[in-house]
């Protein structure tokens, strides 16, 4: 006779995630750090009793934000290469949809979390109870519905013994490769509560070990081919080489073929800033060494990629007439992008065959050679951007060679939105793998802070280092509190030009006036003089201005040896951005206005998209 245990929904779900485990490094740990909650009446009786009970196993954390908690569990997958998660309980209606954000956020970037949203009665007998929405034509639709198109896999739990096969396909796809992304279970108040008895082997620990899928036969032949008759081959580096582990595999590969390799945001560290061969940053935050590359490449061999409009410049860098592309990417989805080759593998497995395959094979020297030269060059033009001056408001460069000089590379440097992701992309040098976290799948504003705590959580051996315009930390600054409470110490960079800098720019790039970007640009009675200092240390933080790029090398020694969250704000120029390297971005200009401005901007936008290339 099966052995069971009398349990509730709520109790038995706890139980089950404490249960399930991973191995990194030899060391056997829980496969979730823990679980983000902010309680309301959808989750505080239910899931909150059990979080209680299992809080030595599955500790509970209290944020101020349900987007940012859900922000830190993310953060905490990606600095933990998808290898252990987190999961995040809110209540229902705003607590459930305050987590939609992050949802699509994870959705986009594939990072694996477990969103515990509350949701209705499963009995309906108090309809409608507070926060219900209420759908007139359908009542199987509750606020959780929105969930559906950004999460991987969706389930509202409206009987107890449904979570044991929700939960095992819950842990099917945050623990799969391909399929990883944001799993949501809807917990209907009432069934959270609801007793059942569970079989006692589901409790059983488990052991997670990634997949790693090898190559098919035919699929390797072929890229393997297209590699040999190519004249000038560039790898491109995306996030899924530093999920699979695959840097050491891709630094000989690319040693041994003489391959350059350039990164995307996602992909940048899979090799060290200092490695020969890498040209770093690719595509529309490129540097002037990559993207020259990729404009001459026969063939791009694409490594866990998206190839997202960032890294293909929307498809009018790549130049070549004949180029071809190989995906070499876990998920099938992406291999076959733009009718790419696709070579479906785990990243470190799929380059060692295909190394395997091409064994013996270099690309033309002179074309190596040729992009040590522009690597040369570049660092020129970079060091250039990056030095200080006395200008009377530092540019973001300036600011980021104040940080690299002052930290090094090896912190975690970790940013989202605004002008930092294009010249931290181009300039930043990064050190080892996982040490630059970009969220710029979804370039989510207020990602930065709550992000930067979980990255904290998954790495606190390492200095984390946020870095964060004035808009973003506006929109979303509430964590520094949390990190203080918990003692997660985060050194923060605050670079305030007063407003929406880097749309200003785009809007002027795009012929029209700059308006409602800047504050000083928008409708006002006051013009706002925030103290970032003030409403940082108000929240526990130690915080400083710094009014030069000389105080502010010196904050940020004094940061580093501070034991407890620091912010630091430097005002900045709102109109500069580093003007060398890049390629162009496809942002659609209007084709009629009564501005000359625009109607400009419009003859080179036509001019500009004839460069693009559809399907290849
Ligand atoms: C949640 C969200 N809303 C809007 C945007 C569009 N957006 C991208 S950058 C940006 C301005 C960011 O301002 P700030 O953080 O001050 O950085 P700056 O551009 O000044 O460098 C906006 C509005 C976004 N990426 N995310
Ligand atoms: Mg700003």
């Amino acid at each position: 006779m099966t052995r069971t245990i009398r349990l509730t929904m709520a109790q038995a779900l706890t139980r089950y995630l404490a249960a399930q485990m991973t191995e990194i490094d030899g060391r056997r740990l829980p496969i979730f750090g823990g679980v983000w909650a902010i309680f309301g009446h959808g989750n505080v009786a239910g899931l909150g009793e059990a979080l209680w009970h299992e809080r030595e196993r599955l500790p509970t954390f209290r944020a101020h934000n349900e987007q940012a908690m859900a922000h830190a569990a993310i953060a905490y997958a990606k600095a933990n290469m998808r290898r252990r998660f987190m999961a995040a309980t809110t209540s229902i209606g705003p607590g459930a949809t305050n987590l939609v954000t992050a949802a699509a956020l994870a959705h986009v970037n594939r990072l694996p979390v477990l969103l515990l949203p509350g949701d209705v009665f499963a009995n309906r007998i108090p309809d409608p109870v507070l926060q219900q929405v209420e759908t007139f034509g359908d009542g199987t639709i509750s606020a959780n519905d929105c969930f559906k198109p950004v999460s991987r896999y969706f389930d509202r739990i409206t009987r107890p013994e449904q979570i044991i096969p929700a939960l095992t396909r819950t842990m099917q796809v945050l623990t799969d490769p391909a399929e990883c992304g944001p799993v949501t279970l809807a917990l209907c108040q009432d069934v959270q509560a609801e007793a059942y008895d569970y079989p006692e082997s589901f409790f059983t620990e488990r052991l997670w070990t990634p997949r790693r899928p090898r190559s098919d036969r035919d699929e390797l032949k072929a890229a393997a081919d297209a590699l040999k008759s190519a004249k000038k081959p560039l790898i491109v580096a995306g996030g899924g080489v530093l999920y699979s582990g695959a840097s050491e595999e891709l630094a000989r590969f690319s040693a041994a073929t003489g391959i350059p390799v350039c990164e995307t945001q996602g992909g940048k560290s899979a090799l060290p800033d200092d490695n020969a061969l890498n040209m770093a940053a690719v595509g529309v935050t490129g540097t002037e060494a990559a993207n020259r590359l990729a404009a001459e490449a026969d063939l791009v061999l694409a490594i866990g990629t998206r190839l997202q409009d960032f890294t293909t410049g929307s498809w009018a860098l790549f130049g070549a007439a004949r180029k071809s592309i190989i995906g070499l990417n876990v998920q099938a989805f992406d291999a076959g992008k733009h009718r790419a080759l696709p070579l479906v593998a785990d990243a470190r497995e799929g380059l060692a065959e295909l190394a395997e395959a091409v064994s013996g094979w270099k690309a033309p020297e002179s074309w190596t050679d040729n992009a040590k030269a522009g690597k040369a060059e570049w660092q020129k033009e970079a060091a250039k951007a990056t030095a200080a001056s006395n200008a009377a408001l530092p540019s973001d460069a300036q600011v980021i060679g104040a940080v690299q000089r002052t930290l090094g590379s090896d912190v975690i440097l970790l940013h989202a939105a605004g002008g930092l992701p294009g010249e931290l992309h181009k300039l930043w040098q990064a050190g080892a793998p996982g040490s630059y976290h970009a969220e710029y799948g979804f370039s989510c504003m207020g990602y930065e802070i709550a992000g930067g705590l979980g990255a904290k959580m998954a790495r606190p051996d390492k200095e984390v280092v946020v870095m964060v315009g004035d808009g973003s930390y506006l929109m979303l600054n509430s964590e520094i509190a949390t990190s203080v409470m918990l003692g997660l110490k985060l050194t923060i960079v605050l670079l305030d030009n007063r407003g929406y800098g880097c749309i200003n720019r785009l809007q002027m790039a795009t012929g029209s006036q700059s308006f409602n970007n800047l504050l000083r640009d928008s409708r006002h009675e006051t013009l706002p003089e925030i103290d970032f200092v003030q409403h940082a240390a108000s929240m526990g933080a130690i915080a400083t201005k710094a009014s030069s790029i000389a105080e502010l090398e010196t904050a940020l020694a004094q940061a580093k040896a501070n034991t407890r969250t620091t912010v630091v704000v430097i005002d900045t120029d709102p109109l500069i951005s580093t003007g060398a390297g890049g390629a162009w971005w496809d942002v659609a200009v209007p084709e009629v206005s009564e501005r000359a401005e625009v109607r400009t901007a419009r003859t080179n936008y036509d001019e500009r998209r004839k460069r693009q290339t559809i399907g290849n």
